[in-house]
């Protein structure tokens, strides 16, 4: 049997949770239409009866601006020396040199994986949203610079050659054993993807910078028989952001518990009992108090 892991490495935003998922088959990691939606290490497992592969999903990485971004960054990045393959993802179509891959945080990957013996796969993703003639160009340019074993073009919203990045891992993997339970998922608990399908639903109703500074807090977390009570924090940097959460009337809130409770009603398979809050934290994401309870840290 051949096993190993796969780091998942790319800019923010260009789809390497939504490919995580469509390999995996499950969800595992939340997506959003928001740069800087994941923020830890999140391991999803494929299983088949010739290997197993546990791909590591990691923060998109750019500039870090304050200690989560740190946290975030070191994450992303320190999956890549425990490897044994890399999938660098990209959604768009030129080299980041040439500012085609939206300037110095894909170069900045590009150098980190070149000092990896590990085998580099290149996913170019959303190809739905390129010219079949942008593409070629692209898979040109990318093949001249010789980094990658293999370069991919998905759709992974469409699961569109998915199957194609899996078949080629297996060729690179080592031989060896399985890492976990072979109908095990992710190795995430389920009090942390309660947190973040909660995340998941607030940062779908919210825009501009009002997702960056928010963050989920799970106070209590008990499973019952049938039923799992949850009360959680929504945490918001500034007091006009708690507003916006909540919305008028408390609408918007109630949107969110609704949607989070239903999801993680059908992941946990019990009913569930949700208590929603919205707190203010100005300056969380400096606070090492704050980033150490909510797992913002090693
Ligand atoms: N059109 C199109 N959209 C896609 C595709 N793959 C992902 N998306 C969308 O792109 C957005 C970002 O997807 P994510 O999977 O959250 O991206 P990510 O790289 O994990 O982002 P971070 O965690 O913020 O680094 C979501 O709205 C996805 O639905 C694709 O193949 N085509
Ligand atoms: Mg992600």
């Amino acid at each position: 049997m051949k096993s190993g892991f796969v780091a998942i490495i790319g800019r923010p935003n260009v789809g390497k949770s939504t490919l995580l998922n469509a390999m995996v088959g499950e969800k595992v990691a939340i997506t959003a239409d928001k740069p800087q939606t994941t923020r830890n290490r999140i391991r999803g497992i494929y299983n088949d009866d010739e290997c197993q592969i546990v791909f590591v999903d990691t923060p998109g990485v750019t500039k870090p601006k304050n200690k989560l971004g740190e946290y975030m960054a070191g994450a992303a990045l320190g999956a890549l020396p425990d490897a044994d393959a890399v999938l660098f993802i990209t959604d768009s179509y030129g080299l980041p040199s040439t500012g085609g891959d939206a300037g110095d945080s894909g170069d900045v990957i590009l150098q980190k994986i070149q000092g990896v013996s590990a085998p580099k796969i290149l996913v170019i993703n959303k190809t739905d949203l390129m010219a079949p003639d942008r593409f070629k160009r692209a898979y040109e340019a990318w093949e001249a610079e010789g980094i990658f074993t293999d370069i991919i073009g998905t759709t992974a919203t469409d699961g569109v050659n998915v199957a194609d990045v899996v078949a080629a891992l297996k060729k690179h993997l080592p031989e060896g054993v399985g890492y976990f339970p072979d109908d095990v998922a992710t190795d995430r608990p389920g009090r942390f993807i309660a947190s973040e399908i909660i995340r998941e639903k607030a940062l779908h109703y919210l825009r501009d910078e009002v997702p960056h500074g928010v963050a989920v807090g799970i106070e209590k977390y008990e499973e019952g028989r049938g039923v799992t009570r949850i009360s959680a924090v929504i945490y918001a940097e500034k007091k006009s952001h708690k507003g916006i959460i909540i919305g008028k009337g408390g609408r918007k809130l109630k949107g969110i518990g609704k949607s989070a409770r239903e999801e993680i009603e059908g992941l946990l398979g019990t009913k569930v009992f949700l208590d929603l809050w919205v707190k203010v934290k100005p300056g969380w994401r400096d606070s090492d108090f704050m980033l150490g309870s909510l797992g913002y840290r090693d």
